[in-house]
């Protein structure tokens, strides 16, 4: 797999930053398979109310141009977020490469529109190095064969 690839990270913002660090290190990780469009959101400054300079609209504008020039999409699922939901259900739409990660050791319920669609790839995992294994499975076999 080439290091050149489009990826589309999404992760939750206005659903709750809790997990923005582990946010910046999939974003870090990421990046050895190519360019994190979406690399403001490991962004510890990045909070709920954040980047007060740019409108709602224009964020959807260019989220979706992104969204649209990605050549995959990898999703954290685990803080439930609307925006994150509405993503992934677009990149289907445009039939993108998919992976949902779920850390699962809060014992937080999964949505059951991510949890039971049986054409989603989700991934459980409960430490870095599971999450790095289901991220190079991804790019290796998925991606690569799109
Ligand atoms: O519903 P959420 O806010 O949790 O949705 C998060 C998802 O929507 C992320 O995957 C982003 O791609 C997208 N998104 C939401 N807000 C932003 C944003 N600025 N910048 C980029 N992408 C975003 C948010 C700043 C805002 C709080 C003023």
């Amino acid at each position: 797999v080439t290091g050149n690839l489009r990826i589309y990270f999404a992760g939750s913002i206005r659903g709750g930053r809790e997990d923005h660090a582990l946010y910046r290190e999939l974003i870090d990780y990421l990046g050895r398979y190519g360019k994190v469009l979406t690399e403001h959101i490991g962004d510890a400054e990045l909070s709920e109310t954040g980047e007060k300079d740019v409108s709602d609209a224009a964020i959807f504008e260019r989220d979706l141009a992104w969204l649209r020039s990605a050549d995959a999409v990898v999703a954290e699922v685990s803080t439930p977020s609307l925006g994150v939901g509405y993503e992934i259900a677009v990149a289907e739409q445009l039939e993108k490469p998919i992976l949902c990660l779920h850390h699962d050791v809060r014992g937080r319920r999964l949505s059951s529109m991510v949890a039971g669609h049986p054409g989603l790839m989700l991934r459980k995992y409960s430490d870095f190095s599971e999450v790095v294994e289901h991220i190079d499975r991804f790019f290796e076999s998925t991606v690569r064969r799109m």
